[in-house]
């Protein structure tokens, strides 16, 4: 069913039927054992842009081999459909990710996938189950101390991308070309030993019609969840990761995986919190180095 559409689609051998069955096959980069791995009630990813260059897909190869919950929310732009009708692009790191992800679902997490506008193809599959995976439209999440947020992408409340299709998959393609240019500058801070670093943040951060894009988007999106009567809501899709109580809503966005390398986290009593992936991997290397200094230091003193 899904090969058909999306051999059409792509014009290609189709992404779903060269998808990996994780009985059958075994990623690229090994799995780390699921032992050990830091254990949240919920998780909510999106912007991953599968497909592209711009996605980090190490980064959260190394997120997904390190952290486990009972239900994982995948927020939308999980693989770029407007890309991969450009240009079919799908190393076998991207592979990687989609295997872990049909593993967990295995394994037993709870998994809805909530498609954006990058992977809008999905959305006509609504309300269907594929490989232990649900497909929803939006999603209604209650948190362990009884708060309810909506989940859901938030394309359909960009401005941007209800009046003006045509200025969305512009500024798509300048914002393809800025990311480009992130992995340049970061292959250069990798081979000088340098933490990996985003550009596009810089600029947003810089840019005053950003950040007031950003504000109008965020108050847009809590007053769609005050008129649903929930207490907040969680949405992705302006790759800007942020908490801010806008009235008497929660706005919870969970970022990316092209520059920030985010996720929204649930801990088992309700309490959420949102990782910065490439800082917990600086301190956890940080970690490690003072540890092996540590083990070492008897052994130079007996010496
Ligand atoms: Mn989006």
């Amino acid at each position: 069913m899904f090969g058909n559409y999306l051999d059409g689609e792509f014009g290609n051998s189709g992404v779903i039927s060269a998808f990996p069955d994780p009985d059958r096959h075994e990623p690229a980069t090994p799995e780390r054992s699921p032992e050990g791995r830091r254990k949240y009630r919920t998780i909510w990813i999106s912007d991953i842009h599968l497909g592209t260059k711009g996605c980090n897909a190490e980064l959260l190869i190394d997120f997904l081999d390190r952290v486990d919950s009972e239900t994982l929310y995948l927020v939308g732009d999980i693989i770029d459909g407007w890309r991969l009708k450009k240009k079919f692009y799908w190393p076998a790191a991207h592979n990687d990710i989609v295997w872990r992800i049909l593993k967990r679902a295995k394994r037993g997490t709870r998994i809805v996938y909530i498609p954006g506008n990058h992977d809008e193809m999905f959305r006509q599959f609504t309300g269907l189950n594929f490989g232990g995976i649900e497909i929803r439209r939006a999603a209604f999440h209650d948190t362990a101390d009884g708060r309810r947020l909506m989940v859901l992408h938030g394309d359909e409340f960009d401005t941007v991308m209800l009046s003006h299709r045509w200025l969305a998959f512009v500024g798509d393609a300048l914002y393809h070309f800025m990311m480009g240019l992130n992995n340049w500058v970061n292959a250069g801070r990798k081979a000088l030993g340098l933490p990996y670093w985003s550009l596009s943040r810089m600029a947003k951060h810089k840019v005053k019609n950003a950040v007031e894009f950003i504000g109008k988007y965020e108050e847009v999106v809590a007053r769609a969840a005050a008129e649903r009567g929930v207490d907040g809501v969680v949405c992705g899709h302006i790759h800007t990761a942020e908490h801010r109580m806008i009235d008497d809503i929660e706005y919870w966005n969970d970022g990316d995986w092209v520059e920030g390398c985010n996720a929204l986290v649930e801990h088992a009593d309700g309490t959420m919190e949102i990782l910065h992936w490439p800082e917990e991997i600086a301190r956890r290397e940080a970690q490690e180095a003072a540890e092996a200094e540590a083990a070492a230091t008897p052994a130079a003193v007996a010496a």
